[in-house]
């Protein structure tokens, strides 16, 4: 009997990370996509960093959801390490608000791409969304799934404001 394949791997800095990157694997598991979760430090563990980027594709994973903040090098550097689509999650720091995170993981250098997300829940839920758009691409049932996710948003908008909302 083989493992069943996990899709999507979503990593953080920091265990005070995942009350936001809890979002991304959320709306993940909404979507009955598979992942992983793991703490993945780019300067507590690097060598735990260095062999979770470099074995994620043989292990099947498709795309990389990478949270972190402050001095938010990991996005970056497992971008560095592997040619899976990297997407990064700038976390809320205490001191900056999130904006070092931010740039940190937005300024690349041409050549190592991360698809950055916008700070903190909003952006773990988009790359967990993003993240599912790309698995859908080999996967039909994962893409009828968020058809239906995104279509049953849309349908809760209301036409006008109400005072009892
Ligand atoms: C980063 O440092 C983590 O991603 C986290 O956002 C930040 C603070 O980590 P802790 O000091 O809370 O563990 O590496």
């Amino acid at each position: 009997m083989t493992a069943a394949s996990i899709d999507v791997g979503v990593i953080m800095g920091s265990q005070s990370d995942w009350t936001t990157m809890k979002a991304a694997s959320d709306v993940l598991a909404e979507l009955g996509v598979a992942h992983e979760i793991r703490i993945v430090s780019a300067h507590r563990t690097p060598e735990r960093l260095y062999d979770y980027a470099k074995s994620a594709q043989a292990r099947g994973l498709k795309v990389i959801v990478a949270g972190a903040g402050g001095a938010a090098h990991l996005p970056g550097m497992v971008a560095s390490l592997t040619t899976l689509p990297v997407l990064g999650v700038p976390v809320q720091s205490r001191t900056l608000s999130g904006l070092d995170s931010l740039l940190s993981i937005v300024q690349m250098p041409a050549g190592v791409p991360v698809g950055t997300l916008a700070i903190g829940a909003a952006g773990a839920t988009n790359a967990g969304l993003m993240a599912a758009s790309i698995v859908a691409l080999g996967n039909a049932e994962v893409g009828a799934r968020l058809a239906q996710w995104r279509a049953e948003r849309t349908a809760a908008v209301a036409e006008a404001p109400s005072d009892e909302a």
